[in-house]
């Protein structure tokens, strides 16, 4: 059983090492924010809102968040008993529309004080079977093909285990022939376009087909599953789908229609994990294989996107970059970090997420707090 007594939310600012730039917007400094959330029994755990400084990747942005979920998500749960960590979201969902990344910081941290009452790692309460997770980069869009390819070979040489360069119209067929040519043909390689091209530039987008990419994520429309399907029909390389999937039935209408054949699950965009674990499932059902996307999170989101790619479908590198890549310093101790080979590897041994939040570090770092308690009458 589980009864949320208080959320604290908090905005920190987080620079970026440097700025990373898609095809629909440039980041320098991450708006993060972060909740605690308090069980009846003084039990505490964290989770970072993956929205965004502002509403290029999708409508929402942390100050759309934070409205969302102060005024109608933290009510839903705040004094109210529940079974469980599982029937969080949908509790969630009745009659309140979107707000997927408010929704999952809310139930991603119920997740995680479950995980602290139970005292089991993060992991294994989500069904986790791994004790290391692969990594991949995603490389932001560069001023040109050789200062991509520097960055791709320097990845490679870190132990990355997939490449993933970011394009748009105007920096793609070049840049990525580049990369192929400078990284030969086993580097598993792909490419992210964020909704810049549309089914006109089909032919163009089959150019990349030349070289060999496990996937292209996100080519059209972030609502575009028609579309993608018509363009997967002209495409060898296998489309992923990020931005569109942002529930079960999305994914189930992807299937059906062929819009894709490889899914990029980030729990905040689906809102939480057991939306999560719902696509993997149903991924798993149908042979498909999903990897667990990045949002540029800060140690406390990276911690949780770790424990969701520990579930065995998840058989694709995840966009889960060590620490040091992003900031100067994260916010968790120890920073994540990966092996030579590109593994990091499961806090299993550890209660929770398995990382630990900096405290000094954070209250430096913070520039709004909020507490948000029990209001009498929740049942
Ligand atoms: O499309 O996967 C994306 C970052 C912000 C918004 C969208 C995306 C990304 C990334 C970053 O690719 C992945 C990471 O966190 O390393
Ligand atoms: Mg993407």
């Amino acid at each position: 059983m589980l009864r949320i007594e208080r959320i604290e939310l908090r905005e920190i600012r987080l620079p970026l090492r440097e700025p990373f730039r898609i095809s629909s917007g440039v980041c320098a400094e991450r708006r993060i924010a972060l909740l605690e959330l308090t069980d009846a029994s003084g039990v505490a755990g964290w989770s970072e809102c993956v929205a965004g400084e502002e509403p290029n990747y999708s409508a929402e942005t942390i100050d759309t968040a934070w409205h969302a979920m102060k005024e109608w998500l933290a009510p839903r749960v705040l004094g109210r008993p529940v079974d469980g960590p599982e029937l969080v979201h949908d509790l969630l969902e009745r009659d309140i529309a979107g707000h997927n990344m408010a929704k999952a910081a809310i139930e991603m941290g119920c997740w995680e004080v479950t995980a602290r009452l139970r005292e089991t790692s993060l992991s294994r309460l989500l069904g986790g079977t791994r004790d290391r997770v692969p990594t991949g980069i995603s490389i932001g869009i560069q001023s040109g093909p050789d200062a991509l390819v520097e960055r791709a070979k320097r990845a490679v040489a870190d132990g990355y285990r997939k490449i993933k360069v970011k394009i748009q119209p105007g920096a793609d067929v070049a840049y990525v022939r580049a990369v192929r040519d400078a990284l030969g043909s086993e580097v598993s390689l792909m490419a992210d376009a964020n909704s810049a091209y549309r089914l006109a530039d089909a032919a163009h987008l089959a150019e990349l087909d030349a070289f060999g990419l496990i996937m292209i994520e996100q080519p059209l429309g972030r609502d575009d599953l028609v579309r993608h399907a018509e363009l997967q029909k002209r495409l060898k390389t296998p489309i992923c789908l990020d931005e569109s999937i942002t529930d079960l039935d999305r994914c189930e209408d992807m299937i059906a229609l062929g819009s894709g054949r490889i899914v990029n699950i980030k729990p905040g965009r689906v809102g939480g994990f057991t939306p999560s674990m719902r696509i993997h499932d149903l991924c798993q059902r149908h042979g498909l294989p999903v990897w667990c996307g990045g949002m540029l999170e800060s140690g406390i989101g990276r911690a949780h996107n770790i424990a969701l790619a520990s579930l065995p479908n998840f058989s694709l590198p995840g966009d889960l970059s060590p620490s040091r890549r992003y900031w100067e310093r994260d916010i968790v101790t120890p920073a994540w970090d990966m092996d030579r080979d590109g593994l990091v590897p499961v806090p299993l041994g550890k209660v929770g997420m398995g990382v630990a939040p900096d405290m000094g570090r954070i209250d430096d770092l913070t520039v709004r707090r909020e507490l948000l308690v029990a209001q009498r009458g929740n049942p």
